[in-house]
This record gives structure tokens, C-alpha cells and sequence, in this order.
């Protein structure tokens, strides 16, 4: 069989990184509304996960930011004149809007799209569909631009497929793979895929959160299930906890992470949690398999909400191991230190606990996972990636001065209204798009 493994394509934070309190039912979002933010420092930390990751020797990936304030978008709202005129007139009239258009959160490409790897897809090609974010106004501007950008790195068509985002409206809220597990035995194996919706988009009688919105539908998960031409017998559909999402926990990867044949997952993660675990264990067969459940009595779905204990990264490092990467906020929470410290002595495959410091990225909502888009690919499609998207000792260091040259050490809420920012990007983005060999995507550019 082929040698198959899972890279990681992480995004790039972009240069105007910031606090604005956009996404309710995100509570450290809307925590740190207002805050001032440190994008330079930001992306550091977010690059430097990453090529730890890659020094592992896990094939590690880039993916670019998208260009911001998003001035198409503040057109298609009736802010006319030239770019300075339109941001101060949104400044004035709108800026929450500004705001919004100014989002950097294409970071967490764990949203940016749903991947089914060959060995599960009806062509035995990787198949690619972006998500339409469209739960949240300043996610929801990010498909198009999304596409873009996967299209130049997953770039040689004999192996990957694109698909258009779902159909906009709530009926298809699609998260990505934040929603989305694969299990399989080894990588190159035809794989279990599981995806977890918050609530059903076309029947409104169903069980579904009540405090705070749930952004993926059951028909979202089905559309990408055909889209991908996935074995029926090979799929499984969960209803995510709505008591779960009423607590914080936006994201299914917000509540468990499953790598290969473990599931890593609290108590209280799925409705009805008892049959979708019987489903996983039908479907996936005789092989062995590892449920690790943890209980609410060791730690509560706040200490999950507060620490992002589930929204870490499960990385194989020989076949029969693995590590869990997790953010530092789960050194400084007591009852999910001592979890971990339990977690790596139990009879599972996980046996290292890895801490990152990406406590720019958290402030807004993102864990390790978060800022990860998993892609389980062949040697030979490796190949058909964008080399120049991949992540060596010479991209990193490129990347790292590339951040030193344009990025601000702060910004504060009211820099938005400075054209120099959106100047700033401009030319941080122009630099970088011929750093990843992306061309001239970006608008500004044509
Ligand atoms: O969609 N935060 C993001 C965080 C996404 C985390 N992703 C995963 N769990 N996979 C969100 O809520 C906050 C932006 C702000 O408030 O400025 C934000 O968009």
C-alpha cells in the first residue's frame, strides 16, 4: 500500500490581528473585546507551533491570510470612493462593520474546509469542499477568497478535487473540519469519517442549543458525505451536545479530537453519546480501537471551555504512539493538569503531552486545532502540493522575517480607522503571496 500520513496546513495569522467581539457563543471572543492585540508576536506563535510540528518530522503546511479590510465586501455594502474614503466612512458609520471586514480569522483554518482523503472518496482523488461560515457575518465573507487559496496549494488537479461552498443560509452552516474526525487504522486504509452537527437546518422540532447558535447543520454534514462520495458504511453523523454549545463550545473540536483509532472525548460531548459510540464501533470493525471518555466529575465542560483540553492536535510520531499537543492554558487549569498527567500512563496510545503558547490566537477563541487543517495525503500527492506552501528551515526563517518586516506589535481597536494599516497589509500580502508561489490572488493585486 502507499505510504500515507496526515500533514498539517496551519494559517498564517494576518497583519491586522485583533480583538472586536465578533463571534457570540466564542466566550473568550467576547471576553477580550476591545483588547489590545500583538499580531507580530501572534504569528510568531502560531508559525513556531507549526515548525515545531514539522522538526517532529510531520509534514507541515502554510496557508496564507486573506487581504483585509475586505474592500469588496465593504463596496457590496454601499461604502463608495476611493479605499481611504471607504474605511473612514465605514469607520464613522459602521464600524462594527469595519471591524468585521478587518477580521483576521481565516487563521483557524481547522474552518476553512472539510478534506476527504483518496482512500475514502468514490474517485480515489482528495476532495475539497470550503466552508460557508456563514453563522458569523465576518466568517461568512471568507469562502471565496478560501478557495482561492486552497486552489494554489492543493494545486495539481490529477489529485485533488474542489468543490464550491455550500449554498449560503443557515440551513447549510458549514464549520469545516472543526466538525469533522477521520478514523482509521493506518492512514492509507479507507477511513471511518465522522462528522458532528449542532442542530438539523430544515426540521426546527429537533432538539437544538437554546442560549447560543449552533453553526452546523446535519444537512451541511450530508451535502459534504455526497459531495465527497463517501461509503455510507463508512460515515457517521452525532448531534453535538446543545447543552455543550450553550456552555462556550462552539466547534465539536472545542469537546473531543480523534486521531487515527482513538477518540478523545468528554463525557458530555455528543447527544445521545451511547449510540454514536456504538455506530463508531460498528462501522469502524474488529480492529482495535480507543474510546477515551473523559468524565465530567475530572473535568467539567468549563475547565474544557476555559483550558481547550479537546482542541488539541493528536499527532502520530511512530505508528504506535502518539502526543497531544495542547495550548498552555492546560498548565494553568488544576484538574486538567492532573488529567493529563493520568491521560499519558493509561492504556492508549498517547503517551507525551506537548504545550504550545498560542495565547494570541486563544484570546480570540483558537486553540492549537483551531489553527490546524488536517490533510491525510499520499507521497505521490505530496507532490502535487505547492512545494513553496510547505514549511522547511529556509520558509521559516523566510516567514519569520517576512513578519518582522511588516507586521505592528499592537493594534488597538480604533487603528482600524488608519489607512496605513490596510497600506501595511497590502504589502505584507504582495510580499508573501510570491513567497508561497500563490500569484497574484489577492484583488489589490490585479
Ligand atoms: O469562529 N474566533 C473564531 C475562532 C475559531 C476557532 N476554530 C475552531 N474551533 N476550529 C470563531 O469564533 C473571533 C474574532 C474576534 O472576535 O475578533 C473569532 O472569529
Amino acid at each position: 500500500m502507499e505510504n500515507y500520513f496526515e500533514a498539517n496546513f496551519d494559517g498564517i495569522v494576518g497583519p491586522t490581528h485583533n480583538y472586536a467581539g465578533l463571534s457570540s457563543g466564542n466566550v473568550a471572543s467576547l471576553k477580550n473585546a476591545g483588547e489590545v492585540s500583538k499580531p507580530k508576536e501572534a504569528a510568531k506563535q502560531g508559525l513556531a507551533k507549526a515548525k515545531s510540528l514539522a522538526d517532529l518530522g510531520l509534514v507541515q503546511g502554510v496557508l496564507a491570510p486573506h487581504m483585509r479590510p475586505d474592500l469588496i465586501t465593504l463596496k457590496r455594502l454601499g461604502f463608495t470612493g476611493k479605499p481611504s474614503d471607504i474605511i473612514e466612512k465605514a469607520y464613522k458609520r459602521a464600524p462594527e462593520i469595519l471591524a468585521a471586514c478587518y477580521s483576521c480569522s481565516p487563521m483557524w483554518t481547522a474552518n476553512a474546509a472539510t478534506i476527504s482523503p483518496s482512500p475514502d472518496t468514490h474517485d480515489q482523488k482528495v476532495h475539497i469542499t470550503p466552508a460557508n461560515l456563514n453563522n458569523k457575518f465576518h466568517r461568512s465573507i471568507e469562502p471565496a477568497m478560501t478557495a482561492e487559496i486552497l486552489k494554489k496549494t492543493f494545486s495539481d488537479p490529477n489529485y485533488f478535487v474542489h468543490h464550491q461552498h455550500l449554498p449560503e443560509g443557515g440551513h447549510f452552516g458549514d464549520e469545516g473540519a472543526a466538525n469533522h474526525t477521520r478514523f482509521c487504522t493506518e492512514y492509507g486504509d479507507q477511513g471511518l469519517e465522522f462528522f458532528v452537527f449542532g442542530k438539523y437546518g430544515f426540521d426546527e422540532s429537533k432538539i437544538a442549543p437554546t442560549r447560543f447558535p449552533a453553526r452546523q447543520t446535519k444537512e451541511a454534514s450530508q451535502a459534504i458525505a455526497r459531495l465527497h462520495g463517501l461509503n455510507e458504511n463508512k460515515v457517521v453523523f452525532s448531534q453535538q451536545n446543545p447543552s455543550t454549545i450553550d456552555a462556550g463550545v462552539f466547534h465539536n473540536d472545542v469537546i473531543s479530537v480523534g486521531n487515527k483509532n482513538v477518540y478523545f472525548y468528554h463525557e458530555k460531548a455528543l447527544h445521545e453519546q451511547d449510540q454514536a459510540i456504538a455506530e463508531i464501533k460498528s462501522k469502524f470493525g474488529e480492529k482495535p480501537f480507543y474510546f477515551i471518555q473523559v468524565p465530567e466529575s475530572q473535568v467539567s465542560v468549563q475547565d474544557a471551555v476555559e483550558s481547550y483540553l479537546f482542541n488539541s492536535q493528536l499527532i502520530s510520531l511512530t505508528p504506535d504512539s502518539m502526543a497531544i499537543v495542547v495550548p498552555s492554558e492546560c498548565e494553568e487549569n488544576k484538574n486538567v493538569q492532573a488529567y493529563l498527567k493520568e491521560l499519558v500512563t493509561m492504556d492508549n496510545p498517547i503517551n507525551e503531552v506537548k504545550v504550545y503558547d498560542v495565547k494570541q490566537s486563544m484570546k480570540n477563541g483558537g486553540g492549537p486545532a483551531c489553527l490546524r487543517l488536517r490533510v491525510c495525503l499520499s507521497q505521490q500527492e505530496l507532490t502535487g502540493v505547492n512545494q513553496k506552501t510547505l514549511l522547511t528551515d529556509q520558509s521559516f526563517s523566510a516567514l519569520n522575517k517576512w513578519i518582522d518586516k511588516h507586521y505592528r506589535d499592537e493594534i488597538r481597536p480604533s487603528d482600524i480607522r488608519d489607512p496605513n494599516l490596510m497600506v501595511e497589509c497590502q504589502n505584507a500580502l504582495d510580499e508573501l503571496s510570491s513567497l508561497l508561489g500563490l500569484g497574484n490572488i489577492y484583488p489589490f493585486q490585479n
